[in-house]
């Protein structure tokens, strides 16, 4: 027989699968990904595997194909779930965001820019209202030359948070937007694992800068000199053609409104970082640093460049000693070499980190809309996947305790929004059993009791805390939750060793080996206060800037930086459960990056962990399909007398009589307040295959037609 589109190209919605089996999710998934068909939906959630190629899918022409469109008449794609978005939001004047997750490579990033291109593109526009567009299009090639790096996971891994609203007025102009971005991965700026690289734009500028702009610095065009370069042992990546990049950069920064001085200034700041990581330690006598030789210290500091403009004198007393202020006098404790590198990099995490934040200001008041009429929101939430490395340190832990956080969010509204569904259309139904990972949140982030609060507690314990003691702790008060393993219970458990100075977690997405190593200096995030007085004063306007909002002279404690991102992290939630949510699930189709390869096996473990079966089934309880009457109408009306063409009573009568026609039986569907619901897919099935069949019968009819004229 004649294959039906089924049997082509897999079935569009999970939902209609015959059964809600594993195996036939994952082969459906892989004849679509087969067929270059990288979007499925779970009702209204999408799913995406990774192509690892570029699909002519993104055109202006299947732009304007999808505005407009109802949900379920086209081929899925992102497209249709952005306008959906901009529809609803539109005519239910409330604010919407975009949850994208999955692990690290997966195709969240990607996703995020193509859904703002279509907002960018496809909205209604004047002319002054391009130039907002034009600006928040540009903010992503700025933010990911500073906020994205090469990793073993991916070539362009989103090394911060970021949320970004898109401001829609009530005609549905973009007419603004606004980034929240959470936590840089600082300690990359000093240090790279091997086949990993530094942030982008430290490449770029190496690589692309013009020659004036290289000696105006200080750099050679070699990316090979620098030491904060080189460690992972991987400088120059084929896919990835710095010298390009960076004209895009720096297309961007003229866009987004950078003046000649921030620019300047801008760039100051990445070459400073690049000379501080060549400032090398000589032991004196004592065994005591002295540094090498001056000349990056002085391109760093007031000659020949003023890079940071700072007294050269002072920095380097500052790299190699501390002050400790006595009541009457100032002693001057020399460092050793390994505390002096330890400064050193101190300092350039801090001034790197900061002038991020700094850059995600500029670019908030460079899109900002002063216009103060009310307006509703789309956000995009696109943060750092799920990542596992063969060592995992205080970094992993804070990405990958967010991702728990979003699967947490997702599990409460997906849950919360079906059950209020069923509620508001009047139909009962049976709760699915989730696995919920709040017992891991929790086991992070409780008061008194979590992770974060006994790291807390060891970083202003006064004495002898240190990596080990919070070890220690931890195996004291969490040695028996089931989802922490200790050094000393690892083997009865999993059959796997672990080193003393790790412990590991049990994530909803697998499990982690930490290394404590670090992890008090990272969280503390202190600079001496030498070193701060000094970047106050510093005559790049960026890092003066940064670092005199920074109160030296408060002296509560700063919040940790693992509390800061935990309380962060808990007002986005706040933030997010008052808008209404759509969901894009982006799985990774194997990982050596390849176009063409469904690794099954990884694909099964992502379905699993990201909770798809369950989404599917909860979507599936009781009724497998819902349609608002009009929708349902609007599509099958053809296939009853008594619909066809028109119907001009209320749609849920047509509906009624429609369905009756068809023959459904009375226990198949339930008519809610304002959708129809359907139990079982073979229903609409049938239902579809007659929508298909009477399509191809009128068009075998005009054909004849034509043939017989
Ligand atoms: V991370 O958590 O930030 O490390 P992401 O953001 O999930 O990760 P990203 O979007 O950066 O992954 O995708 C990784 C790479 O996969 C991209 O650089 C592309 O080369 C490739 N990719 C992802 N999505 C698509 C797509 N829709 N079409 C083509 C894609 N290639
Ligand atoms: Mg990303």
């Amino acid at each position: 027989g004649a294959l039906t589109a089924r049997d082509r190209v897999g079935i569009q919605d999970f939902v209609l699968l015959d059964e809600t089996t594993e195996v036939a999710v994952i082969s459906n998934l892989k004849k679509r990904f087969s067929k270059d068909l990288i979007y499925t939906y779970i009702g209204t959630l999408i799913v995406s595997v990774n192509p690892y190629k570029d699909l002519d899918i993104y055109s202006k022409k299947q732009m304007d194909v999808y505005m407009g469109v109802n949900f379920f008449e086209l081929p899925p794609h992102i497209y249709a779930l952005a306008d959906n978005a901009y529809h609803t939001m539109l005519t239910e004047f409330n604010n919407h965001f975009i949850l994208i997750s999955g692990e690290s490579g997966a195709g969240k990033t990607e996703a995020s820019k193509k859904i703002l291109q279509y907002y960018a593109v496809s909205c209604p526009s004047t002319t002054l209202m391009n130039t907002v567009r034009d600006k928040m299009l540009m903010s992503n090639p700025v933010l990911e030359a500073f906020g994205n790096a090469k990793t073993l996971k991916n070539d362009n891994s989103s090394r911060f948070g970021k949320y970004m609203d898109i401001q829609f007025d009530s005609q549905g102009d973009a007419v603004g937007g606004h980034i929240l971005n959470y936590l840089l991965e600082k300690s990359r700026v000093v240090h790279q694992n091997h086949g990993e690289r530094n942030f982008h734009v430290f490449y770029q500028l190496v690589e692309g800068g013009s020659d004036d702009l290289l000696t105006q610095l200080g750099l050679e065009r070699d990316v090979q000199h620098y030491y904060y370069l080189t460690q992972g042992e991987c400088a120059i990546v084929s896919s990835i053609n710095d010298k390009n990049d960076w004209k895009s950069v720096k297309n961007a920064l003229q866009v987004i409104e950078f003046d000649e001085t921030n620019t300047n200034h801008l760039f100051r700041v990445v070459a400073s970082v690049l000379h501080l990581g060549n400032v090398h330690f000589d032991p004196d006598s004592k065994g005591h640093a002295l540094l090498k030789n001056n000349t990056e210290l002085n391109w760093v500091s007031d000659f020949p460049s003023q890079l940071l403009g700072v007294d050269a004198n002072s920095l380097k007393e500052g790299l190699t000693f501390r002050k400790i202020e006595a009541k009457t006098e100032q002693v001057l404790s020399p460092f050793t070499i390994d505390h002096a590198i330890y400064v050193r990099d101190a300092l350039a995490k801090a001034i790197y980190g900061q002038t991020f934040t700094w850059l995600v200001n500029r670019i908030n008041e460079s899109m900002e809309n002063k216009d103060s009429s009310r307006k509703t929101v789309i956000g995009l939430l696109d943060i750092y996947g799920f990542e596992v490395f063969y060592v995992n340190s205080f970094e992993q832990f804070c990405i990958n305790y967010c991702n728990e956080k979003l699967q947490q969010l997702f599990i409460q509204l997906t849950l919360k929004a079906e059950q209020e569904e069923y509620e508001a259309e009047g139909i009962e139904w049976e709760p699915v059993q989730f696995f919920n990972n709040k017992i891991i949140c929790d086991l992070v982030e409780e008061k008194h009791r979590g992770i974060i609060s006994i790291l807390d507690e060891e970083c202003l314990r006064p004495g002898d805390a240190t990596d080990l003691t919070f070890l220690e702790r931890l195996e004291e008060k969490m040695g028996n939750h089931p989802h922490f393993v200790t050094h000393k219970l690892a083997d009865k458990m999993t059959r796997k060793t672990l080193e003393r100075g790790d412990f590991r977690l049990l994530h909803y997405a697998g499990e982690v080996t930490y290394c404590v190593v670090g992890k008090l200096d990272k969280n503390n995030d202190l600079l001496y206060r030498n070193i701060t007085n000094l970047v106050c004063q510093s005559k790049n306007t960026i890092v003066r800037e940064c670092f005199s909002a920074v109160d030296t002279t408060n002296k509560r404690r700063p919040e940790t930086v693992a509390t800061q991102f935990k309380n962060s992290l808990q007002k986005l939630t706040e933030m997010l459960m008052a808008k209404e949510a759509w969901y894009i699930r982006c799985l990774k189709s194997n990982e050596s990056k390849q176009p063409g390869q469904f690794d099954e096996a990884l694909i099964r473990h992502q379905v699993k962990y990201l909770g798809l079966m369950e989404h599917l089934r909860v979507r599936r309880a009781g009724f497998a399909y819902r349609r608002k009457y009009e929708d349902f109408l609007k599509r099958y009306k053809p296939l009853c007398p008594a619909t066809w063409p028109h119907w001009r009573g209320i749609p849920a009568d047509g509906v009624e009589l429609l369905v009756q026609h068809l023959g459904y039986l009375p226990d198949e569907y339930k008519m809610g307040r304002t959708k129809i619901f359907i139990r079982h897919p073979r229903t609409l099935y049938a239902t579809e295959d007659a929508y298909e069949k009477c399509k191809h019968d009128l068009a075998t009819k005009i054909e004849t037609c034509w043939r017989g004229a």
